[in-house]
């Protein structure tokens, strides 16, 4: 055995500048250009830092505007699973956080090995940017497996991803070619061809080849054909409709200790094509892919890399050199200090524990800071945050000292997360992109005023996407969130860091916003309670907009009754929000007087036929859903098919007139008025074209620059906002005759029923305006009228599955009344709220153990992560080990460096090891004040084959010091 100790001393000492800048990434994933004039975006550690080596999509131009070139919509992505027991978490998942690099011109590189149950995983993609003419533009993906155990280990991997969506037409794709010249694939094949169906003169995305390797009989083929979508490495590839877009090509490795094995794979990509185009273009494809089937391009390979590879027969094995490791980060220990579990706990149960003296809020809140630390960042964290508070345990102190004092409240001690588009005055306000990096608003928002007010914790604010747009995937900047059910999966947008973080139970409850799909497609996709209020019952006072009127400001919870709970604090008239100003008068004195589980009895529930349809043609959720209503009759309800209604139509009619006026200027110009703080703080937003321009954006949502010039819309005149609202008021009439005269009896509905998502959710690295799920918003965004959203167990996938009630303006108390019905009889049945497996609960350590502090002068800091370890050394192998831990800096000085002492060599008694001990840092030297700043440091020690070792431990105190110039 091996181990090596650390020992922390900081000191405030005067040094030379060791005059080193970190690397930084970019302001977003990388583009890499062929001379095809293909633009491939990869999935790399830049923003939103997916992470995944796969490409997001493909266009003919980098940015939000150029078209793209194929209907890829995240692929070359790896799925794998190993043998190990207990089986890892994420097991047979997306692999993710390779902190892939690039290199600026065609490479991207593994910085931090993927660890899964043993197996340490990294990528490496390569782009041809040079094509030779006549050929299809082509990359190349080298996956290393490498078995860090003591015992053999098989390793199944799923090299593919989503082609397009759909059953049919321009954003779809469906398999056309396989090498052996049908249109099946199996192990006889070395590559495999999907492509668009055609449209006459209309150029549709072109045809992608992926190359598998050498065929069967040859050992190392592929093994299996799957499924992408799910189920992977047991579900055979579908040939048609929307699942024939997603293609798993599997290979199955056996890793002896220590041993280390490659695959390779090329996708090959067509340029997009019409009718008369597409035949020579699939046949560039496919003699491109069967050249690197037959003589794979392995430029930049090192021999011991080509020696790996094992679904290739033939290639010529030289030299002996191994492939030199890639650290993996030290793991978390999924561990917490705290003895109150608050995996599903609901707000009241919480308080209940709280006022009953069983708990206070500083352990629930450490427990779900806990929960946060092992489950939200990382590697494979969900990305649920973007800010965590960092006096959030003082928050709780707080609560605990009022509590005491007698004060009492719905959510007093309840750590509750804020979506990133909401003001805080403790924290920064993003919207979820970098051009509001670091921005600090200087006061709440009315409704995080509220809950403050009301002894909330408000433990961080949760990630978005970008400007809370499209509504696909929750892509911030600061890390794309994922599904807290299917960890491969999109959380979907724009309030999913909102969704998963109540989900996977790192809050007690959450604010999200919509404006069409943002509360109800992420609380859908993870099974939550939300409601979408008439206009005005919440406040929109210091909430970035989207568009003015239409944005809502909601509760997103785990039950109805931590709806009530919330709602009690955050609803009600905002004299600063005139659109609040009915909301006192109509709101219920107290939502918990709603919960009555009689509420459905006798109330006829419209039901509209054509919105329980996938557009994807798929039927395993809207089946789940119907079945579900069966909870809605049972409770007492009716189901009334809407029939010819008003108009005949299945909407609310709109009112004939929609008044001018740009809402998304208005909204902003509102926003910026009541933020000077943000010219004040050298923010360049001056209107909404200043917004929708800005460079700051990630890449692939960014406008060209010249969009600046566009001169803003005019401010909305004082009529153009009053026939604003009452172009709203009016719909909303229109709407209560819509309901008061529905079903062919003409007797009315009380409610009108529809179905939350559509369809399977998809992967989470495709990305655009590109579908992530089947999507049905209410009619209820333009008149402003209520929806409430609730679990209603899963589809036939296991997928989460949500109903939604739709009403007249102010029955926002009705609905959450009919909601809870449903929910007491669903959830008896298991239908209703469902818990995720991915963040089971913590194991209680009376201390977060193995750390060694050290002295701490007042302006630095340095604590040190646990000893690291290489393992045990094996004798006559030669080998480099590799072990880690991390450092936490905290420094106000304007300049610190960190340094090592000279590592020497490990020593066990008096023997030492011939090869000398290396140290590195991530990163050694700051230029300005930085507070818990990570760093790891890498141990690497070399044993020669020829070596003596002698039994026992090794081991090396070092000396870290954190220095500076400026004490
Ligand atoms: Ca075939």
């Amino acid at each position: 055995m091996s181990r090596l100790l650390v020992r922390a001393v900081a000191v405030a000492a005067v040094t030379t500048s060791v005059g080193l800048v970190a690397a930084g990434t970019g302001s977003a994933f990388n583009y890499v250009s062929d001379s095809n004039g293909t633009f491939w975006g990869f999935q790399d550690v830049a923003p939103p830092r997916v992470d995944t080596g796969s490409i997001r999509a493909t266009q003919v131009g980098a940015g939000q505007n150029p078209a793209y070139s194929t209907t890829i919509n995240g692929y070359g992505g790896i799925k794998v699973w190993v043998s190990s027991t207990p089986a890892p978490r994420f097991n047979g998942e997306l692999m993710r956080g390779f902190g892939l690099t690039f290199d600026g011109t065609d490479r991207f590189t593994t910085t931090q090995a993927v660890p899964l149950g043993g197996v340490a995983i990294t990528r490496s993609v390569y782009v041809k940017k040079d094509v030779p003419a006549g050929q299809a533009s082509w990359s190349r993906w080298l996956d290393t497996f490498r078995n860090t155990t003591g015992a053999p280990i098989t390793v199944k991997v799923a090299f593919g991803g989503q082609t397009g969506y759909s059953a049919s037409g321009a954003n779809s794709s469906a398999m056309v070619k396989s090498s052996s010249g049908d249109a099946t694939v199996s192990a006889t094949d070395a590559w495999a061809e999907v492509a668009t169906p055609l449209s006459g003169t209309t150029l549709v995305g072109g045809p992608q080849a992926t190359v598998t390797g050498t065929p069967a009989p040859f050992g190392g083929a592929m093994t299996f054909t799957g499924n992408w979508l799910y189920n992977t490495f047991d579900n055979p590839l579908a040939y048609g409709g929307h699942e024939g877009n997603f293609q798993a090509y599997i290979n199955t490795l056996t890793l002896a200790p220590g041993e280390v094995k490659s695959l390779l794979h090329y996708v090959v990509l067509g340029q997009r094509v019409m009718a008369t185009t597409s035949d020579a273009e699939r046949l560039k494809v496919e003699a491109t892919a069967s050249t690197l089937a037959t003589t794979p391009d392995l430029a930049g390979l090192s021999p011991a890399e080509v020696c790996s590879v094992q679904n290739f027969s033939g290639l010529t094995c030289t030299g002996s050199a191994t492939i030199p490791p890639v650290a993996t980060p030290e793991p978390v220990k999924p561990v917490t200090t705290s003895g109150y579990d608050v995996v599903e706990k609901t707000i009241g149960q919480m308080r209940a524990d709280m006022e009953s003296g069983l708990t206070t809020s500083q352990a629930i809140t450490q427990a779900y800071l806990d929960r946060i630390k092992v489950y939200d960042q990382g590697q494979f964290g969900f990305n649920a945050y973007e800010i965590v508070a960092s006096d959030a345990m003082a928050q709780a102190k707080a609560a605990d000292v009022a509590r005491a004092a007698g004060k009492k409240s719905p959510v007093l001690g309840i750590p509750i997360a804020i979506k990133n588009l909401y003001d805080t005055k403790d924290m920064a306000t993003t919207n979820g992109s970098l051009t509001f990096a670091g921005f600090r608003p200087k006061a709440d928002a009315f409704q995080v005023a509220k809950l403050r007010e009301a002894g909330a914790v408000i433990i961080g604010k949760a990630a978005l996407e970008e400007y809370a747009t499209s509504g696909n995937y929750s892509n911030d900047p600061w890390g794309q969130v994922w599904n807290a059910f299917a960890p491969s999966k999109s959380a979907i947008a724009s309030s999913g860091g909102s969704a998963t973080a109540v989900a996977a139970s790192l809050a007690g409850g959450a604010l999200g916003s919509q404006t069409g799909d943002s509360l109800y497609g992420p609380a859908s996709g993870a099974s939550l309670v939300t409601l979408r209020g008439t206009d005005g019952l919440e406040s929109g006072s210091g909430i970035m907009p989207l568009s003015w009127l239409t944005d809502f400001g909601g509760v997103m919870t785990r039950s109805v009754s931590d709806l009530a709970d919330m709602l009690n604090v955050v609803t009600g008239t905002d004299p600063a929000d005139p659109t609040t100003a009915p909301a006192d008068a109509e709101r219920p004195a107290d939502w918990r007087s709603t919960l009555d589980p009689n509420a459905l009895r006798g109330k006829r529930i419209g039901y509209i036929p054509s919105v329980w349809e996938d557009p994807f043609g798929t039927t395993g959720t809207t089946d789940a859903s119907k079945a579900a209503l069966k909870y809605l009759t049972d409770a007492g309800a009716t189901i009334v098919e809407m029939g010819s209604t008003v108009g005949g139509a299945n909407t609310p009619t709109a009112p004939s007139v929609n008044p001018s006026g740009n809402t998304s200027q208005e909204g902003w110009m509102q926003y910026i008025d009541a933020h000077p703080e943000l010219a004040e703080q050298g923010f360049a937003i001056r209107n909404a074209v200043d917004v929708s321009c800005s460079q700051k954006k990630v890449w692939y949502t960014r406008q060209d620059a010249s969009a600046c010039a566009v001169a803003p819309a005019p401010r909305m005149t004082a009529d153009e906002l009053t026939a604003r609202r009452n172009y709203r008021l009016q719909y909303k009439a229109n709407s209560k005759t819509w309901l008061d005269t529905a079903g062919a009896d003409h007797l009315g509905v009380d409610a009108v029923v529809y179905p939350g998502l559509l369809s399977d959710i998809t992967l989470n690295d495709g990305g655009g305006g590109k579908a992530s799920f089947g999507r049905r918003d209410t009619p209820g965004a333009g008149p402003g009228i209520p929806t409430v959203v609730f679990p209603a167990g899963v589809n036939d996938h296991g997928q989460p599955i949500n109903l939604q009630l739709l009403g007249r303006a102010w029955d926002d108390d009705k609905l959450v009344g009919m909601a809870y019905a449903f929910e007491q009889l669903a959830t008896k049945d298991g239908k209703g709220h469902q818990a995720p497996t991915t963040a089971p609960p913590l194991k209680v350590v009376t201390e977060a153990g193995g750390t060694v502090g050290g002295s701490v002068p007042a302006t630095l800091s340095l604590t040190l992560g646990a000893p690291a370890s290489f393992g045990a050394f094996t004798p006559g192998v030669a080998k480099d080990y590799t072990g880690q831990t991390s450092a936490n800096v905290i420094s106000t000085a304007g300049d610190a460096a960190l340094t090592v002492s000279d590592p020497g060599h490990l020593t066990n008694g008096t023997f030492a090891l011939p090869s000398p001990l290396e140290v590195s840092f991530s990163k050694a030297a700051w230029t300005a004040p930085v507070s818990n700043d990570p760093v790891t440091i890498a141990f690497k020690q070399h044993v020669g084959a020829t070596d003596a070792l002698r039994t026992g431990a090794y081991a090396k105190t070092l000396t870290f010091t954190l220095s500076t110039t400026t004490p």
